[in-house]
């Protein structure tokens, strides 16, 4: 098939999880098209199978906003008709399920049928689409969509409630490259981290307010207080000053290290023991899944779509959204016995092994056939 796919291409979950589709389908031999405004930070290597068409937004002095949707929709039209796709994928609803729905119009009086399928990922729903700004367009697009899927149950639950969409929404969970993921000994790179073998937090986020980053260090100072142990925070955003603050406040700057944003970061995964995930909301927790690969337990809330991968006592713990104690406490519990942080490891890595990549491509390859047949 020949296949547009639509997405944010920065570290966020939605651009994540997209860019490994497109890969992954490219390698069963798909024709892979990437339409967005950067190049995605996952699609960094060539693959014959694989095409990038840049969004070029062009502005004007009378342009406050720059009119990215009809930028893209313009792409997406040029890249339907030039490479005779034969459907587009868009992640994330916002704005891509709108503009796919206005392309699709557009090459539609060209005489060419393209169908669309969108991917909701979890902030388009919950957060951002809810605003009474967007819902409208939001409500109409998803419900334009040719085929809906959502990242998990709880996700596609939450749209039922939020949104009034007359269509069955088909849940495809995230998935994660198990062998990319797969366990590494990194005895150097762990020894930098943690010289005297303590035990190692880690945290992946865009550091927003839903993810709870300050809980996270407040976990980490009862975890450390009671052994030794280190915190890597991995990515960046708006919550990162506060929570440099924190550090200092609390006297534990030297065993937190802001390592930024990764792309290695399965070796990152590779040195770890414990990973923090105290989220006020998560879809689905794509990072704590490629932890769990990496044969790292989670600790996290049970908001969204967190109870459907993290199993208490198989994968990790969970603890309601902002119940630090209690968190901590279970970090704690967890790392001062081996032979239990052993069997959670090893729990993990089973749980990861149901999210494999292999089971999960076939679903979406199975649905772009449906939507192809017009059922
Ligand atoms: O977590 C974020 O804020 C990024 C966001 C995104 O769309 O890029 O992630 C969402 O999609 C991921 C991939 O499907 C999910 O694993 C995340 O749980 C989800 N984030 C939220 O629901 C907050």
């Amino acid at each position: 098939m020949r296949i547009g796919i639509v997405c944010y291409p920065t570290y966020g979950g939605s651009g994540v999880l997209a860019t490994e589709l497109g890969k992954a389908l490219a390698d069963k031999g798909h024709m892979v098209h990437f339409i967005t405004y950067q190049q995605p930070v996952r699609l960094n290597a060539f693959h014959a199978n694989i095409y990038y068409h840049e969004v070029q937004v062009p502005t004007y002095p009378l342009f406050d906003f720059p009119p990215y949707e009809s930028a893209l929709s313009s792409t997406m039209v040029d890249v339907i008709i030039n490479q005779k796709l034969d459907l587009l994928h868009v992640h994330y609803a916002i704005p891509h399920a709108s503009t796919a729905y206005l392309a699709k119009q557009i090459v539609a009086k060209q005489g060419k049928h393209i169908p669309f399928i969108t991917t909701l990922h979890g902030t388009d729903i919950t957060l951002v689409g809810k605003d009474k700004t967007y819902a409208p367009v939001v409500t109409f697009s998803i419900n334009e969509s040719d085929a809906i899927t959502a990242v998990s149950d709880n996700l596609r639950e939450e749209t039922y409630k939020s949104f009034q969409i007359e269509k069955e929404i088909d849940v495809i969970y995230n998935f994660v490259d198990t062998q990319r993921f797969k366990r590494q000994q990194l005895p150097h790179f762990r020894k930098a981290i943690a010289p005297n073998d303590e035990k190692i937090l880690l945290h992946v986020s865009n550091f927003r307010k839903v993810k709870r980053v300050p809980d996270v260090v407040k976990i980490f100072k009862q975890v450390r207080d009671q052994l030794p142990a280190k915190l890597l925070l991995v990515g960046d955003g708006p919550d990162r000053p506060t929570i440099e603050c924190m550090c200092r406040d609390m006297g534990i700057c030297e065993d937190v290290r802001f390592v930024g944003k990764q792309e290695q970061l399965e070796d990152v995964m590779s040195i770890s023991d414990l990973f923090l995930l105290p989220s006020d909301y998560e879809s689905f927790g794509l990072a704590a899944l490629e932890a769990m690969a990496a044969h790292v337990p989670v600790i996290s809330s049970n908001a969204g779509g967190l109870p459907e991968i993290n199993i208490p006592g198989e994968t990790g713990y969970m603890s309601p959204v902002g119940d630090v104690d209690g968190m901590a406490a279970q970090a704690i519990h967890l790392l001062k016995d081996e032979k239990l942080l052993a069997r959670i490891r090893q729990g993990a890595w089973e749980q990861a092994q149901r999210f494999h990549i292999d089971n999960i491509i076939p679903q979406y390859e199975a649905l772009y056939d449906q939507v192809l047949a017009g059922k």
